[in-house]
Parts: structure tokens; C-alpha cells; sequence
């Protein structure tokens, strides 16, 4: 044999050695039956949420059923601002918390930074990972299931609606694999993104760009598609003359809250959320609703040509308006969804 092929063949061999001698001192550390359990442990992908074109965004889990064995882990994949909360039934994002005196809506905590860290068991009882805050905050959550044979609920407490349901099955039931349950969450996804595609698609054919007794009607994305919401304006081009308004609609079937933010959007430095010191030692920290959330116009206002305008959080089967007094051309944006953008022009009134 050549020296130098026997040389890398020993060398080979010397590392095949140590890896089998470390996995046969990890067998015999072990009691027989942990190992048992470890070797058939399963790690689940769970989607909260996906993204389409068009801006399309569902707001889902998939796959919104899973089956596991007691010992297995399930991943949640947090594609957007999202927790997960198990338990009876979801909670409140935005609560109102007595701060120095006065009642404040804040950023609930339960919601905000939740009880259990990602890679921790799961043994029962209401647990929530947290919101995905600041810009360390990590897409993924796993916990390791550890409960009785059963049916456990989650929510998504900032998407009502936004549910997923997790079977354990006892542990000689056969269910479907980690790759198959990710091949069904994708079919789930595009289920769901393919019967919307066509209902968004008309109703924003239908959108009519043209003022009616003077007031343009915008509605904020589609409404409840399955859930797919679409991150649009409709229509996102409209022309109405000076003194008319515009009113922006959130559908009552909406999922979503929206904004209007004029462009510039000089209000951009306003924080949605505005820290606040503790309550005491220990506890978590308060985030006030703060003027970016709360917006800075009133519905009903006037705007002047360059005037800055923030709608503050317009929820589902809300409505704000605005009165356009110069002509020019009004760009808007809602600042909490990416690439939703409209324009008003206002024409010189005849
Ligand atoms: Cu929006």
C-alpha cells in the first residue's frame, strides 16, 4: 500500500474510534429506556405565518393541526409579528395599566415578552414565548412537549383568529413524519394563498380610482380572504378635487389594523411603543402605546399641502377620513406593513 494512503487510512481509523468510543460512553451513561424515548424523538416545523407576492401575508399557522409523541419538539418558524401562546384562549395585546396614577394602555406583558425561553419543556399549564421584539429577536421557538395524551390549543394573541391545535398521541401510535408534515404545512400555505389570489384579485379590479359625492373610498387590503390578507390600498391611485376627502375603510372581516401615514412621514420617529421604568424589581418592563401607535390626526381633519398626517391604528370596521383643501399630489404609506403605499392627487377644484 502506498505510505501516504496508510497514513490517512490510519488516521481515519483513529477518528472512527474516538467517535464510536464517545457515542459508547454516551450509551452507557444512559439509562435503556431515556434512550429508547431519545432515538424515536421528533423535531415539527410549524409556519406561524407566510408570505405571497403582492404583499400577501397569511396569517396562519401550517400546519394548524400536528401530531406528536410526547418527547418531541415542536419549531415554530415566526415569519412575522407573532407569539405563541398555549392555553385556553388568547389575551389582549394592548391592556390598560395604572402607570404613576393614571390609566395607560400598554404593551401586555404576557403578550410582550412571555414565561417560557425557546428549547425549554413544555409540562402543561399557559405559556407564552414573547413577542419577536428588537432586532435580536429570534424567528424561531421551540419547546419540548412533555404533556399528557391530548388536545392542546395555541393562539396567536396579535392575529385573532390565528389558532393551531397540537394532538400528543400515545406513543405507539404511528403519525406522519417531520418531512411530511412540513410537505403538508406547504400545501396548507398555498392552499390558502391560491383560493385568495383570485377574491383579491376583483375586488381590486373593482376599486374605483374616482371620488363619489365627494369622498374617494379606500379600502385597507381585502378583507378576510381564508387568512390572507393583502398589504394593499384599494384602490392605491385615486383622484379627487380640492376640498373633497378620502376615506380609508378597514373591512369588518379585516385580520390586520392599518395605517395612514403621509409620505414623508415626518410622525416616523414617533414610537409605537415607549418604554416606561418597572413597576418594581423583578418585574417586566412597561411599553406604554405610544404616539406612532395612537397617530396624531384626527379623523375628520383637514390637510394642508404638506402637511404630515398619521391615522394612528385604524382596526377592523374602522374608518378615517381626510379633507384635501390644495391640489398636489398625496403620497401614504401604513408604516407597520412594508410596500403599502397609496397616492391621492388632488385636482384644482372646477
Ligand atoms: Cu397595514
Amino acid at each position: 500500500m502506498n505510505p501516504q494512503l496508510r497514513q490517512r487510512l490510519i488516521k481515519l481509523g483513529t477518528v472512527a474510534a474516538l467517535g464510536i468510543s464517545v457515542f459508547a460512553a454516551g450509551l452507557l451513561n444512559r439509562p435503556a429506556t431515556a434512550l429508547a424515548q431519545d432515538m424515536a424523538h421528533n423535531t415539527y416545523m410549524v409556519a406561524a405565518g407566510a408570505f405571497s407576492s403582492a404583499n400577501a401575508e397569511l396569517l396562519a399557522f401550517a400546519p394548524s393541526y400536528l401530531k406528536v409523541h410526547r418527547g418531541d419538539t415542536v419549531m415554530w418558524h415566526i415569519n412575522s409579528f407573532h407569539n405563541v401562546h398555549i392555553g385556553e384562549k388568547p389575551v389582549d395585546l394592548v391592556t390598560v395599566q395604572e402607570v404613576g396614577g393614571k390609566p395607560t394602555p400598554v404593551l401586555n406583558a404576557a403578550v410582550g415578552f412571555g414565561n417560557i425561553k425557546t428549547g425549554e419543556t413544555y409540562t402543561g399549564g399557559d405559556v407564552s414565548s414573547g413577542l419577536p421584539l428588537g432586532p435580536d429577536a429570534s424567528p424561531v421557538f421551540s419547546v419540548v412537549i412533555d404533556i399528557p395524551v391530548g388536545i392542546y390549543n395555541y393562539f396567536c394573541d396579535v392575529h385573532p383568529g390565528m389558532t393551531g391545535i397540537i394532538e400528543v398521541v400515545a406513543d405507539d401510535e404511528a403519525i406522519p413524519s417531520p418531512a411530511e408534515v412540513n410537505a403538508s404545512a406547504q400545501d396548507e400555505i398555498g392552499g390558502q394563498f391560491m383560493s385568495a389570489s383570485p377574491v383579491a384579485a376583483a375586488k381590486a379590479a373593482e376599486a374605483s380610482p374616482v371620488a363619489k359625492d365627494g369622498t374617494l373610498t379606500v379600502s385597507l387590503g381585502v378583507g378576510n380572504v381564508g387568512r390572507v390578507y393583502y398589504g394593499q390600498f384599494l384602490p392605491y391611485f385615486g383622484t379627487i378635487k380640492a376640498g373633497e376627502s378620502v376615506t380609508w375603510e378597514n373591512p369588518a372581516d379585516s385580520v390586520e389594523v392599518h395605517f395612514v401615514n403621509a409620505i414623508p412621514y415626518s410622525d416616523q420617529t414617533l414610537p409605537d411603543f415607549t418604554p416606561l421604568p418597572p413597576a418594581g424589581e423583578g418585574q417586566p418592563p412597561i411599553l406604554a402605546v405610544g404616539p406612532g401607535f395612537l397617530g396624531t390626526t384626527q379623523t375628520g381633519a383637514t390637510v394642508a399641502n404638506g402637511e404630515s398626517f398619521n391615522s394612528g391604528a385604524i382596526n377592523p370596521g374602522d374608518k378615517f377620513t381626510l379633507t384635501f383643501n390644495d391640489p398636489g399630489v398625496y403620497a401614504y404609506t401604513c408604516h407597520i406593513h412594508p410596500g403599502m403605499n397609496g397616492v391621492v392627487i388632488v385636482e384644482p377644484a372646477s
